[in-house]
């Protein structure tokens, strides 16, 4: 399957993030996609350099403000104290409810709390430069299944699902799926529908077509009463306004079994297919593995093969977008099973 790599994903590497108070090494690290571009390299799927620039999709599901405050953060980070280089910047105040977050502080750590979800979000030197380059590889994907190729891959990190309209979250700071997603609509697509199976819910996702009829947004995940990211993805939440009935939770109990997760998996292709979409962006996350350090679903490698398959079913235009999956050395193998169950189908 044709993929878009990110040629600077390399240059986002912070070193820690924060569990239970303590500093503990990123999971979300680049020998991550560095193990999944060396499956593809030897099962012998082509990667090239994206070739579209995002910019303007961009526009089109973040705000202009957000953009704006990310392109410029490590630079301001800088303009506070040389030193910084070697420091990582974590949010310490948030805008929570009766708050204002309408007003942009002019201290750098309080804008960066107005802009991020958790303190579990790390930046560094060339995070800006990374995620741009993340989604123009979505973009370039996407533009690519526009054209005709039935389906691509955009292999890229960080992540993007969390990511909002107008906040970073969850490793995650610009939403490649939402960019692939709009992509498609852009093109000529009519209904698309984004089916994110990371073990973790995409609440970014979600908010970012909410109130949109155009793009149908499916998720299955961890219970967000136990699982991150805690304040959304209950099966309750079905769109809203033009929106309404157009977005999907499928919350599954931490510790549920590959069967279960199938008979989701099925909801998810039938309420897809019912939908008659026009295209579809999956958000490849590979957490829903049974060997992830930070997640408690219990798929095996073969398993990702059958997701393949049962995608592939679906005889969609498909974007696949790497999302999360921590268990870093198994993450080729499990990627690469789904392209090949996709194509063999
Ligand atoms: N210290 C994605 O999978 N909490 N994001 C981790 C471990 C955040 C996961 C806690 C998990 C975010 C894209
Ligand atoms: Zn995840």
């Amino acid at each position: 399957m044709i993929t878009f790599h990110n040629p600077l994903h390399q240059g986002h590497a912070p070193v820690h993030e924060f569990f239970r108070g303590e500093r503990v090494p990123c999971f979300e690290k680049p020998e991550r996609v560095d193990y999944v571009e060396g499956a593809l390299r030897t099962r012998g799927h082509a990667m090239v350099a994206p070739d579209v620039d995002s910019s303007a999709v961009l526009a089109q599901v973040h705000a202009q403000r957000y953009l704006a405050f990310l392109q410029t953060a490590w630079q301001r980070w800088l303009a506070l104290d040389p030193a910084n280089a070697s420091v990582q910047p974590f949010p310490s105040v948030w805008p929570v409810r009766t708050l204002r977050s309408d007003v942009e502080p002019d201290n750098f750590v309080a804008r960066l709390g107005l802009y991020s979800m958790d303190n579990g979000t790390p930046m560094a030197a060339g995070t800006w430069a990374a995620a741009k380059a993340g989604a123009d590889a979505a973009a370039s994907a996407a533009a690519r299944v526009a054209l005709g190729t039935r389906a691509a891959f955009c292999c890229t990190r960080p992540p993007g699902h969390h990511a909002g309209p107008d906040f970073m979250g969850g490793y995650c700071f610009l939403n490649n799926a939402s960019v692939a997603a709009q992509t498609l609509r852009n093109q000529g697509a009519q209904r698309v529908a984004v089916l994110d199976v990371d073990y973790h819910h995409g609440n970014g996702t979600q908010s970012i077509f909410y109130d949109r009829s155009d793009v149908l947004f499916i998720s299955m995940h961890g219970d967000p009463r136990t699982e991150y990211p805690f304040y959304l993805g209950h099966a309750d939440e079905t769109g809203q306004g033009a929106g309404a009935g157009f977005n999907l939770n499928l919350p599954l109990p931490a510790g549920t079994s590959a069967a279960t997760w199938f008979d989701a998996l099925e909801q998810a292709c039938l309420r897809t297919a019912e939908y008659r979409a026009d295209g579809l962006v999956i958000s490849l996350g590979l957490d829903a593995f049974e060997g992830d350090p930070i997640s408690r679903f219990a798929l095996a490698s073969s398993d990702f093969t059958r997701l393949g398959e049962r995608l592939a079913r679906l005889s969609l235009p498909t974007v696949f977008v790497l999302e999360g999956g921590y268990a870093a050395a198994e993450l080729g193998t499990n990627a690469v099973n789904v392209l090949d169950g996709f194509e063999q189908v």
